[in-house]
């Protein structure tokens, strides 16, 4: 029995050294040195590698290194092969330092001011307090929800839209296509934090911009892919969006001549927002090995139908 790591080649050599300590009787093998494909157990990667149960053919499950798993869509993963993703604290606390600055660098102008300090401009272009902010997040699950209580603390009125409309204390719901356009209504600054699938691709464009509220402005930290750039561009330039942070972009990064490395109403980060330390993977992992054995349900296990 052994496992498969199949991700950043230096961290790999962290989780393995972190499970001789754990897990004494499970050998870690680091892509592309497989070793025996049959005693591979448990996967774990970010690109996963083509029809792995074919490669792998006694694998248990499959853990994702990150919370996403949109790279897995077109990976011919059987569907009753469990995939798993990170789901734990310290990648959720991360996610929301990232979203904590971004809305409030939004809120308080810092590109703009930015933008004037270049100029040699000194010049004040008002203040709000948060609560006169009001903050949409799309995409309501386990980051999204705990993003709305951070800036639920600081004072700003938060609303959230996902599919289900799953309730949460003091923020304002809305779910599905039908409440969209109510919930746009209301996003002073708009967080994208949902998963990319098939209904979530190119989300953030020109049609959703129109239905914010003018001079709005945009953080998106869920995939490049749910953003129409050159619909980004065009509704800053007209001043309907007032500015955006993007910590992701599709590709990565974008290519050299893109304007999202120099336009004045764009933040760039090169997809920072969070990420999994290998100490916390390793504990992930480790408890899903238990929840195997003992025959209790795989923790951050994703719907496949869905696609999250
Ligand atoms: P979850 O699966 O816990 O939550 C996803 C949320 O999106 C849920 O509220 C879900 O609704 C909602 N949703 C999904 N599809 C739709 C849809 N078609 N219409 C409306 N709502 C929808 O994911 P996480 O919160 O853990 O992570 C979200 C994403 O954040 C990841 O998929 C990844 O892309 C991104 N991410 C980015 C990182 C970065 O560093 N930039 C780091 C980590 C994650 P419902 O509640 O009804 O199911
Ligand atoms: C993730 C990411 O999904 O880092 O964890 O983007």
């Amino acid at each position: 029995m052994a496992l498969l790591y199949k991700a950043h080649p230096g961290r790999g050599l962290v989780w393995r050294r972190l499970l001789a300590g754990q897990a004494p009787d499970l050998p870690v093998r680091l892509w592309p040195e497989i070793g025996d494909p049959a005693e591979i157990r448990y996967l774990v990667c970010w690109q996963p590698p083509e029809r792995p149960a074919e490669l792998l053919p006694n694998l248990r499950f499959v853990l994702s290194v990150g919370a996403g798993v949109d790279q897995f869509a077109e990976s011919a993963l059987p569907a009753d092969l469990p995939l798993l993703r990170i789901v734990e604290p310290e990648l959720t606390g991360l996610m929301v330092e990232y979203c904590t600055l971004a809305v409030l660098a939004l809120h308080r102008d810092l590109p703009g001011y930015l933008d004037q300090q270049r100029r040699g401009l000194w010049q004040e272009n008002g203040v709000r307090s948060a609560r006169e902010r009001r903050v949409g997040i799309l995409g309501l699950g386990a980051l999204g929800r705990a993003v709305a209580a951070a800036l639920l603390r600081l004072g700003f009125p938060v609303s959230g839209w996902s599919r289900s409309g799953r309730p949460m204390e003091g923020v304002r719901g809305h779910a599905g296509e039908a409440g969209l356009a109510a919930f746009l209504r209301d996003a002073d600054i708009l967080v994208c934090l949902l998963p990319l699938t098939p209904e979530t691709r190119g989300i953030l464009d020109g049609r959703l911009f129109a239905a914010l509220p003018e001079g709005a402005a945009l953080v998106n930290v869920g995939r490049g892919g749910h953003l129409v750039d050159r619909d980004l561009v065009a509704a800053l330039d007209s001043g309907r969006l007032r500015a955006a942070m993007l910590d992701v972009t599709e590709p990565e990064p974008p290519p050299r001549e893109h304007p999202f490395w120099t336009h004045p109403g764009v933040i760039l980060t090169p997809h920072v927002a969070s990420t999994t330390r290998p100490e916390a993977g390793v504990a992930v992992l480790l408890e899903a090995i238990r929840c195997l054995r003992e025959g209790r349900p795989l923790p951050g296990r994703v719907d496949r139908a869905a696609g999250y």
